[in-house]
């Protein structure tokens, strides 16, 4: 998987399936996700991206309030986050409000096991196919990953959860996100989360520009 084929997916096979009217808000997080994901296509007020701050992991906990501000303005809207994989662990604490709230909010985390726009920024030659050992700063490693399993971590918030390798297995997934799931202990809709992995050295496309061929 790539980030320029999750990016396609999401928005083909289910962002699109959507009429404008009931058109999913997508939050980008700080990050290569930013980046990956600002100019995707999407109806007007379907899009949160914010650099001012620029902290990283707002858009777990701003995914609730954006599906709130919606809900109360009488719009049946679902919120969906883009998350990396350190922003993610800044907030996680916010899947258990989204299950406690009965919201079918969806959070994608790239699962690419490093701080890559940190990388990107300091050195993105690093990014290049032929670059010598070692790849990464090792202040750019996100240990998470490696130690979390994002589907039981899913089921312990009390939503749902899947891990995707493959742009088929994200296909099979965004089949399914219609089907909102029921948390048994409230008996009202709770989250999915999709943990997606992407290689650690992937860039999106209109981030390449930097690593000199
Ligand atoms: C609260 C906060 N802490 C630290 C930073 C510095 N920072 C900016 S991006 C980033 C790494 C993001 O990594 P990840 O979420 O895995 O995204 P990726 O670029 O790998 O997709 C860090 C640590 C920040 N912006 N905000
Ligand atoms: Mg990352």
């Amino acid at each position: 998987m790539t980030w320029d084929s999750f990016k396609s997916l999401l928005h083909h096979d289910f962002l699109t399936t959507f009429a404008d009217a009931d058109a999913p808000v997508v939050l980008a997080d700080t990050g290569l996700t930013f980046y990956a994901l600002n100019d995707i296509k999407v109806p007007e007020a379907g899009f949160i991206g914010q650099l001012a701050w620029g902290a990283i992991g707002y858009t777990v906990a701003a995914n609730y309030g954006a599906k709130l501000a919606n809900d109360a303005a009488g719009r049946t809207r679902r919120a969906v986050t883009v998350v990396g994989d350190a922003a993610f662990a800044q907030s996680v604490n916010a899947l258990g409000t989204i299950a406690q709230l009965g919201l079918d909010s969806i959070v994608f985390v790239i699962d690419n096991g490093v701080y890559a726009i940190e990388q990107w920024l300091i050195d993105a030659q690093a990014f290049a196919e032929n670059a010598p050992p070692p790849d990464f700063a090792p202040l750019c490693i996100v240990p998470q990953g490696a130690i979390w399993d994002y589907v039981q971590m899913a089921q312990a918030f009390g939503g749902a959860g899947h891990f995707v390798h493959t742009n088929d297995e994200l296909r099979t997934v965004l089949a399914g996100l219609r089907d909102v799931p029921v948390n048994p202990v409230t008996n009202r809709p709770t989250f999915t989360l999709v943990a997606v992995n992407i290689p650690s050295k992937n860039l999106p496309s209109n981030t390449t520009w930097k690593v000199n061929s």
